[in-house]
């Protein structure tokens, strides 16, 4: 690329680890030497001997990392029928031994595997598996493992509510952008050196793409200018494997900005050439300044964004429209299904499918079924709320088999603590992922292959692209994620996303090995602290099923009593408080949102005796007295789950202070005082929801041994 030349590193307080090179590396072979050496020479303490020239002599010990295209040794000790089982992204990791001479060859059929393998590789050694016998063969079972960046909103990406600590930016933003005061002279096309500390993180747990600006899409980012500096970017993260997308809004071709190419609003008919011509130019500028830019992120009639439904068309309508305006260029639309509107549905829970579900069963006109065409992925929540700490699955899972579907994770923790609060979100993701739809073929048999990881791997209904989506935690602390933890998360939604039959806990320990220490003590408490602390932050929140009880103001602390001008985003509409007792019916003789999953999950949930008591109050109104599992009445289980939601963070909090001489005086001290916060965070949480809810319930409390008696 021409322009390649301008883009040049610039240094921030962000630095590379010593040795790094300051040239950017220009292909995805030298970024995984690059790691190699970096790697091996940090673990070994000592300089790592490169060879790039072909030898015929492999010196003992060596490690050779290719394609059979690029490296004759790689062709002499892997054979394409070894390697077409891995696919695009896979690689092999083979250990070989000839006379005296050991060695390991790490194989893949394009850069992005052989550099995949790279760091699989060195997670080995950073983790003290073996690296000798290796006989290794790895592919992902989910295609595109992408993130979201919502750049803009500053809760989210990374840095803490209070706005204390961690920031350089101007706004929490890991790109700049046409930068202004302090961030002057330090915007695109200049490449942060954060820049690529991101992107060897998110190659390293095997991400490959990111959408790089908030779903709220500000056309700036479709403007001439800014895909200048879009594309410094691209090349800078191609080496890692990495390729960029926009969030758009749909009607950007009225914008002024673009004038003289602007539509009017009569022009925005999907079905009409103006609409579709003026998405192909601007995907066209955008090809040609990006060979590799991968589409489009679009949220559209959600939240006050516009879509086609202003104009009388539907979402199946809007994405086919620009996603056949960007298909001759091969990229494709993941169009979000996040649509809620109070004044249709009282239960904006069911919104989703009502709106899109229609679209997967009509007819094509060739016979086959599904409207959305093949490079239109529907991109869904988890759950059919909004990235709560714990939801059911969202019903749209195997209810849209003609329809390729993304899952949406949220890897920054809007609704679990932020950058306050320690909570590993893998064992959630985990949860999510393994749980059975019980979905059923058009003739009502129920599906062999039916989790929640088989419907998005594509595996139980036959779909061959496939995609897992995070909202990124990227931010500009100097630890990038600004609660050191939070880097737990980013690297298990890279390996989740990669394998989702992947134990939690088993990530868990290779990150508190390659990020703390190799100790078995340390691992063990540590991996422990991380396992709990979801189930601990559901309790001491959300327990039972309790949904969104956040102050509007920032999602981060508790407002139950908080009723807003618009019912579906107030506290009360979801907790519904009364003498009776607490929580929302679903169920048949309520909103029956039930009835949108397959037959055996909508009798489970719709029925109080059999759903899971950890979504009790996500299907039905709990009255105070109902018996529960554990032989306590509600109003004493929910109060005993607040306060052991607390115990587990004093817990933790204690447990932190003893590793104190196992770990490095900065990280601990920082750690620690995250955890005084969070402890008393926690406190507040359960103080202020119990409190109210004791208006209703009229009981006393039941739990004589906390700060609450
Ligand atoms: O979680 C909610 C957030 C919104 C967000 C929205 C979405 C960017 O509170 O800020 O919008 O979800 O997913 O579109």
């Amino acid at each position: 690329n021409a322009d390649r030349n301008k883009v040049y590193r610039h240094s921030t307080n962000l630095s590379m680890a010593p040795g790094s090179t300051e040239r950017l590396v220009e292909t995805t072979l030298a970024a995984a030497r690059d790691e190699l050496v970096r790697g091996l020479g940090g673990l070994l303490d000592q300089a790592v001997p490169v060879k790039t020239s072909p030898g015929d002599r492999i010196p003992d010990g060596a490690v050779i990392v290719g394609t059979r295209d690029s490296s004759s040794a790689v062709r002499q000790y892997t054979s394409a029928d070894d390697l077409a089982p891995v696919g695009d992204d896979g690689y092999l990791i083979r250990s070989f031994s000839r006379g005296t001479q050991r060695f390991t060859v790490i194989a893949g059929n394009t850069e992005a595997g052989a550099l995949y393998g790279t760091f699989a590789f060195l997670r080995r050694l950073q983790t003290h598996k073996p690296i000798t016998r290796l006989d290794i063969s790895e592919s992902p079972r989910v295609k595109n493992r992408h993130l979201n960046n919502w750049e803009t909103v500053r809760l989210y990406a990374g840095n803490n509510a209070s706005g204390t600590g961690g920031l350089s930016g101007e706004n929490g933003t890991i790109f700049n952008f046409a930068a202004t005061g302090a961030s002057a002279g330090r915007n695109l096309p200049v490449i942060l050196d954060r820049y690529i500390v991101v992107a060897r993180a998110m190659a390293s747990v095997g991400i490959n793409g990111i959408t790089i600006n908030l779903v709220n899409a500000d056309n700036v980012y479709l403007t001439a200018q800014y895909i200048a500096q879009e594309a410094a970017l691209a090349d800078a993260l191609r080496p890692y494997g990495i390729k960029i997308a926009l969030s758009i809004n749909y009607t950007a071709p009225t914008d002024p900005r673009f004038a003289p190419d602007t539509l009017t609003n009569e022009q925005l008919d999907p079905h009409g050439d103006e609409f579709r011509g003026w998405w192909n130019r601007r995907a066209r500028m955008l090809r040609d300044s990006i060979p590799d830019f991968t589409g489009f992120t679009v949220k559209a009639n959600s939240e006050g964004q516009p879509g086609p439904q202003d104009f009388g068309d539907d979402h199946g309508d809007g994405a086919n429209a620009i996603a056949a305006a960007v298909a001759p260029l091969g990229m494709k639309i993941y169009w979000r299904t996040f649509v809620y509107n109070a004044d249709v549905d009282e239960d904006r829970l069911k919104r989703a499918y009502l709106e899109f579900g229609y679209i997967d069963d009509e007819r094509r006109p060739d016979g086959t079924r599904g409207r959305f065409l093949d490079n239109v992925f529907l991109q869904t929540k988890n759950g059919p709320l909004d990235f709560q700490a714990r939801e059911p699955v969202h019903p749209m899972f195997g209810r849209m088999e003609n329809t390729n579907q993304a899952l949406e994770l949220q890897v920054t923790q809007e609704y679990t603590g932020q950058d306050e609060m320690l909570c590993y979100l893998a064992p959630m993701w985990e949860e999510v992922l393994k749980t059975d739809t019980y979905a059923t073929d058009e003739r009502g048999r129920l599906l062999g292959k039916r989790l929640m990881g088989h419907i998005v791997d594509g595996t139980a209904q036959r779909h061959s692209d496939t995609a897992i989506v995070g909202v990124a935690n990227l931010g500009n602390a100097d630890n990038v994620t600004g609660h050191h933890f939070s880097q737990a998360n980013l690297f298990a939604f890279g390996r989740q996303s990669w394998d989702w039959t992947l134990d939690s806990a088993d990530i868990a320990a290779d990150w508190v090995r390659m990020t703390w220490s190799n100790r078995e003590h340390v691992v063990g408490t540590i991996v422990k602290m991380m396992m709990g602390s979801w189930e601990a932050l559901v309790s001491y929140q959300t327990p039972l099923g309790i949904a969104h009880q956040f102050r509007s103001s920032d999602h981060y602390g508790p407002n139950p009593a908080e009723r807003l001008a618009r019912d579906d985003w107030s506290p009360v509409y979801y907790n519904k408080a009364d003498s009776v007792g607490l929580g929302y019916d679903r169920s048949p003789t309520g909103s029956d949102f039930t009835a949108q999953y397959f037959p055996t999950l909508e009798a489970r949930y719709g029925n109080i005796g059999t759903v899971p008591e950890n979504l009790l109050m996500w299907f039905h109104h709990v009255s105070w007295d109902h018996r529960m599992r554990s032989g306590r009445i509600f109003w004493d289980e929910l109060v005993y789950r607040y306060q052991m939601g607390v115990q587990y963070v004093t817990w933790m909090r204690l447990t932190w202070d003893s590793l104190q001489p196992s770990l490095d005086a900065r990280r601990f001290s920082e750690v620690k005082a995250k955890l005084a916060i969070h402890e008393a965070d926690a406190g507040d949480w359960r103080d202020t929801c119990v409190n109210y809810w004791k208006e209703f319930s009229g009981r006393d409390n039941p739990v004589d041994d906390g700060p609450l008696s």
